[in-house]
């Protein structure tokens, strides 16, 4: 149960040594490919590689997209307009009709620290052309701004500063999908919000603003799953009871039926379970896990 077993690849060093270093390194799957056929091993087609454009390219691109809110979303709080306390308007942030929103209500005196929520707004641009934009955000504390799932930049603060961060973007002909992924930080319960406007580059117009129609994501499971097979109580044979695992009624589980005496190896499953906390606090938790043979854990 203790020997981890390391999954085979090609060896770095083989795909990048002198005699492939000519090749594009952004291209993975044909360096693996090239190696394979050096070494007179015969693989099928390549399949087309998806790589995203690069923020450049984006800002060209003039083809329609027709995004939608990701994953299960509910309304955000709307905790009042630029100016309230505890955040004032020493930024001169550029849209005074902005909110201040959040995923808990009376975030501006109390939030929890460290949770990662995703707000979400779709913008739909009508007019068939690419509008370039500036999106204005101060966030409290921390996050992300994504468009049309690429990365725009990072936020971090700004409510005591004319210098908030702001980003240049080209929104697309049809629905698109902006989100700031934002957590608010510190050791206690402190006030958490994010406010944000985007204004039209050419016409200075306010495309749209943070206010209470705006979404905010919960995780789901990830597309594509299918239940485990329960393979028996804690205890069973092959692995006994030496360890006294700390829950004695955990069920052995797997996505094969016959895991107990044949399972194939190397093959790298991802086992979910999705527990929804209804406490509206941080739950501090230990995972115990044993696993035959190897693991990660992501939350
Ligand atoms: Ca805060």
């Amino acid at each position: 149960m203790t020997d981890a077993r390391a999954i085979p690849r090609i060896p770095e060093q083989a795909l990048y040594s002198t005699a492939h270093n000519k090749l594009p390194v952004s291209d993975s799957l044909g360096l693996e490919r090239h190696v394979a056929e050096m070494e007179g091993i015969k693989l099928g087609p390549v399949p087309r590689l998806r790589i995203p454009p690069a923020p450049v390219l984006l800002s060209r691109r003039t083809d329609s997209v027709s995004f939608t809110y990701e994953g299960p979303v509910q309304n955000v709080f709307s905790l009042g307009p630029f100016g309230m306390a505890p955040w004032g308007s020493t930024s001169n942030f550029t849209d005074p009709a902005a909110q201040w929103i959040w995923a808990t209500a009376g975030a501006a005196a109390d939030a929890e620290t460290y949770i990662e929520y995703r707000f979400q707004y779709i913008y739909n641009n009508p007019t068939g052309k690419i509008i370039r934009a500036t999106v204005h955000v101060i966030a409290d504390n921390v996050g992300f701004v994504f468009l049309n799932d690429e990365t725009v930049g990072k936020t971090s603060g700004g409510w005591k500063s004319f210098n908030y961060p702001k980003f240049n973007v080209t929104i697309q002909p049809g629905s698109n999908l902006f989100e700031f992924p934002s957590e608010n930080v510190g050791s206690n319960l402190n006030p958490a919000g994010i406010l944000v406007a985007v204004k039209d580059d050419e016409s200075k117009a306010v495309l749209f603003r943070s206010d209470a129609s705006w979404k905010t994501g919960s995780f789901a499971y990830e597309s594509g799953v299918q239940d485990v097979f329960a393979l028996g109580r804690y205890g069973m044979q092959p692995w006994g009871s030496q360890s006294s695992f700390v829950d004695p009624s955990a069920v052995w589980i797997w996505p094969n039926s016959s895991a107990v005496t044949r399972a194939e190896v190397y093959i790298l499953y991802r086992i979910q379970y999705l527990y929804d906390n209804p406490t509206n606090k941080t739950i501090r938790a230990t995972v115990h896990v044993i696993t035959d043979n190897s693991w990660g854990l992501c939350v």
